[in-house]
């Protein structure tokens, strides 16, 4: 039995994650420590929230003894830290948040595994897992090989210096201390829970209501999109075959450019007003309830500061030493993602009204 320390489990990736944990492994114990700042969202835990096996504390990782007394209290033996700042353009406008929180509050974790398991030897068995970024490996030219473990990091963004400042300090704490960790390095996610200042949940949103679909720059930028599910299911391998002191990449192999992305996603909204007619009263403003095509309102804005050009995964060393593989090809994760958020409305306007938010700080000071 695994006892399980979710940082950021509040948030897109980790909620997920808590959920695919809880669905393959129920005997479990679970234990989610997430700030619940704009990105974090209990209500990405609404249907698991009542399982026995989980504990939900808000609290924030650089809460050193915080950390160590929760791996006390509930004898934890597996940390797997999502908990981050992680939006590209947030970090351009204001990078100090991603310092304090990538780079000190990895360390604060850091710190408080090694006086619990190393120094106060409180399990047999550990193991810390970092969920980091393909970013911190710079930007690819369109010829370029893929990323493999042994890429130089050349982080362009203050967010991807800040992942690789990380990276660097997880590296070390096994080097130096012999603290078991492992590292996994993934391509951008998309599917359930994906906050709507990211990408893909951002053109859904605006294109359902009829507003301009944004592209940076001339749109030939090109990001290896993976299914959130098949993450999880990388991270899932990672700990039950990784090696400590290991660095994975987890990707999906499905490279594409920002403008055939966003044209795709039009289409499958397109079809789906065709085969859904209750949508067209619910949406009365997007383009396609009025037979029209939802790409028109792709428009290009001026290109994001730095922009990288091009990210694209290798994962052979996943695939033969861990035995992982993506099962959800784009076009599929792009109509499942579509249809979840057509479905889940809910979930979606309370994050934008700011409702959730209102809500935590009355229910959670
Ligand atoms: P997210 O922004 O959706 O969620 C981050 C979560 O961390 C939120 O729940 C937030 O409340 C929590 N958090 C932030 N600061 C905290 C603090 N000081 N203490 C405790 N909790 C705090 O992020 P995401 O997209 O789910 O990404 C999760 C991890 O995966 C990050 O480390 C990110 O760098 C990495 N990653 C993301 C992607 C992607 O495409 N989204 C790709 C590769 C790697
Ligand atoms: O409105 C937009 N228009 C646009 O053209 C937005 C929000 C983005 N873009 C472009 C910028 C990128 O080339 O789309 C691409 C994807 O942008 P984001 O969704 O912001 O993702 P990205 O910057 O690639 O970073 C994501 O993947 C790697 C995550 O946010 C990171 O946390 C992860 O590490």
């Amino acid at each position: 039995m695994t006892r399980l320390l979710i940082t950021g489990g509040a948030g897109f990736i980790g909620a997920n994650f808590v959920h695919h944990w809880l669905g393959t492994h129920p005997a479990d114990r679970v234990v989610v420590l997430d700030a619940l700042t704009y990105a974090g969202n209990l209500a990405n835990l609404e249907s698991v929230k009542d399982r026995p096996e989980l504990r939900f504390v808000r609290g924030d990782i650089r809460d050193t003894p915080l950390v160590e007394q929760l791996l006390r209290e509930e004898r934890l033996d597996t940390i797997v830290h999502f908990a981050a700042e992680s939006h590209v353009d947030r970090s351009i406008h204001g990078p100090d948040a991603f310092i304090e929180t990538n780079v000190q509050g990895t360390h604060s974790m850091l710190k408080a595994a090694r006086t619990v398991w190393l120094t106060e030897r409180a399990v047999r068995e550990h193991r810390f897992h970092h969920v980091s970024t393909d970013e911190v490996y710079g930007s690819l030219g369109p010829e370029d090989p893929a990323f493999t473990e042994a890429t130089r990091y050349a982080p362009n963004s203050p967010y991807s210096a800040s992942k690789a400042a990380s990276d660097h300090l997880v590296r070390a704490y096994h080097h130096t201390y012999g603290l078991a960790t492992t590292i996994s390095n993934c391509s951008n996610n998309y599917g359930p829970f994906h906050f709507p200042e990211k990408l893909i949940p951002l053109m859904i949103v605006n294109l359902l209501h009829g507003r301009a679909l944004p592209i940076y720059g001339d749109g030939r930028n090109v990001r290896d999109w993976l299914h959130v599910s098949d993450h999880c299911r990388g991270i899932e391998r990672v700990l039950e075959r990784g090696k400590p002191g290991e660095v994975y990449n987890i990707g999906g192999g499905a490279e594409s450019e920002n403008l055939a992305l966003v044209e795709t996603l039009c289409a499958v909204a397109d079809r789906a007003f065709q085969q859904r007619p209750e949508l067209i009263e619910a949406f009365a403003s997007s383009p396609a309830a009025r037979g029209e095509k939802s790409a028109t309102l792709i428009q290009f804005v001026k290109d994001r500061p730095g922009h990288d050009r091009r990210y694209a995964i290798d994962c052979s060393k996943a695939e033969r030493e861990l035995g992982y593989k993506a099962e959800v090809t784009l076009e599929r994760g792009l109509q499942d993602t579509f249809a979840w958020y057509l479905d889940q409305q809910w979930w979606w306007r309370g994050v934008m009204d700011g409702s959730y938010q209102r809500w935590i700080e009355t229910h959670y000071r």
